[in-house]
């Protein structure tokens, strides 16, 4: 018989919803499944929010409590899905009470918060994700397939965007995500470390980075109270306003370990791209092309393409791709970002099935955080910083 196994939530905003449809679809998409998620208990600050939150993504019980929940004895799995000012706190005390962990990106607000984590969750042996989602969208994993394969030859260059346009509004509020204090940076560790994960799977270790960053918008209306709402948000030019500390925009060149050089942009401020990542991986044998905003494609170049048929041709992604066998049976009905994330919740429950750990785990998120951290030394210096 298949275990269930009973997943305590703590955060039931936007991650929340798309966890909690995790939990419910993975063993839809992939049976037999390795195990079941049970939705066991969520949690969030009031018991107000909490008890909305249980109704509306099936839980069965509600907490505004997440310390007494995390050391449950029925309690499986601790999902950290909260801001990122208390991912260090959760993920310890759950490590502690001996619980698998996945919690949301990125792993911390600091590189000190990322390696305690990761020393907590190492001493209590248990296993532990971190929730970088896009490289579970069946085209990136075709493309690491690929390059794993040696199909496009040894990687000369990597090129990583991730641009959006939902806080290019000087009016949109000063939620927890243009405060330092609670997300620790802006731009750079909310989307920024997305692509240097991309970056960490499919190429390998950024060694050195030179960046610069920028801050466009430096006060945005104090938010009245209510959720983070992103580009859905209440505009408001006339309320009082306070200052933004963090990064809107990082434009940076980068070196990997193993002499690839390559680049990264990202920013939210961009009019018009929505959630445009974009890759861009050449070899000595081949390219590939991923655009996320055209998720269900890859579009890839081989050199050993007779001449007169060169060029970038789009594969859709299907059953005969990596999560093929589980996600739908024809190429092309649609990849979306729900998709991901059953995707990312079948990686964890196979882990926790098998005992091997995932990937990213919280060594994995430490890393990219070890990235960002230089990303934001070298925006300052103005110099080439290495990943310590
Ligand atoms: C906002 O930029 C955001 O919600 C990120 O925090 C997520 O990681 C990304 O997947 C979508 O955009």
């Amino acid at each position: 018989m298949t275990k269930v196994m009973n997943v305590a939530m703590i955060g039931g905003g936007f991650m929340g919803k798309a966890h909690a449809m995790a939990y419910a679809s993975m063993p839809m998409f992939f049976w037999p499944a390795p195990a079941i998620p049970h939705r066991k208990v969520v949690v969030d600050m009031t018991d107000g929010a909490a008890e909305e939150a249980r109704r509306r993504f099936g839980f069965d019980e509600a907490s505004s409590d997440w310390r007494s929940v995390v050391e449950r004895p029925d309690i499986d799995v601790v999902d950290i899905c909260t801001p990122n000012n208390v991912h260090a706190e959760i993920a310890i005390a759950a490590a502690k009470a001996g619980k698998h962990i996945i919690c949301e990106k990125p792993l911390a607000r600091t590189v000190e918060e990322a390696r305690a984590m990761t020393e907590a969750a190492k001493a209590a042996g248990i296993i532990h994700m971190v929730a970088f989602n896009y490289r579970r969208t069946p085209a990136v994993a075709l493309a690491k397939k690929y390059i794993e394969e040696g199909r496009i030859g040894r990687i000369l260059n990597f090129r990583g965007t991730y641009l959006q346009d939902w806080s290019a509004d000087e009016n949109g509020p000063l939620s927890w995500r243009f405060q330092k204090k609670i997300a620790g940076s802006g731009t750079v560790g909310d989307i920024g470390t997305h692509v240097v994960d991309l970056a960490h799977y499919l190429v390998g270790p950024i060694a050195e980075v030179i960046a610069m960053t920028k801050t466009y918008v430096t006060t945005r209306p104090i938010q009245q109270g209510g959720v983070d709402k992103l580009g859905a948000s209440e505009k408001s030019a006339d309320a009082e306003r306070a200052p933004v500390d963090v990064d809107d925009e990082v434009v940076s060149m980068l070196r990997f370990g193993n002499g690839a050089i390559g680049s990264l942009e990202a920013t939210r401020n961009a009019w018009g791209r929505n959630n445009f990542i974009t890759l861009e991986i050449h070899g000595t044998k081949g390219s590939i092309h991923f655009n996320y905003e055209r998720r269900d494609e890859l579009q890839v170049m081989f050199a050993d393409d007779p001449a007169d048929a060169r060029g970038f041709r789009t594969v859709y992604t299907g059953p005969a791709h990596p999560y093929g066998g589980g996600l739908w049976p024809i190429p092309g009905l649609g990849i979306g970002y729900s998709e991901t994330k059953i995707v990312e919740c079948f990686d964890l429950f196979s882990a926790i099935a098998s005992g091997k750990q995932p990937s990213p785990n919280f060594e994995d998120g430490l890393l990219t955080e070890l990235v960002a951290d230089a990303l934001l030394r070298s925006g300052e210096t103005g110099k080439w910083e290495r990943v310590e």
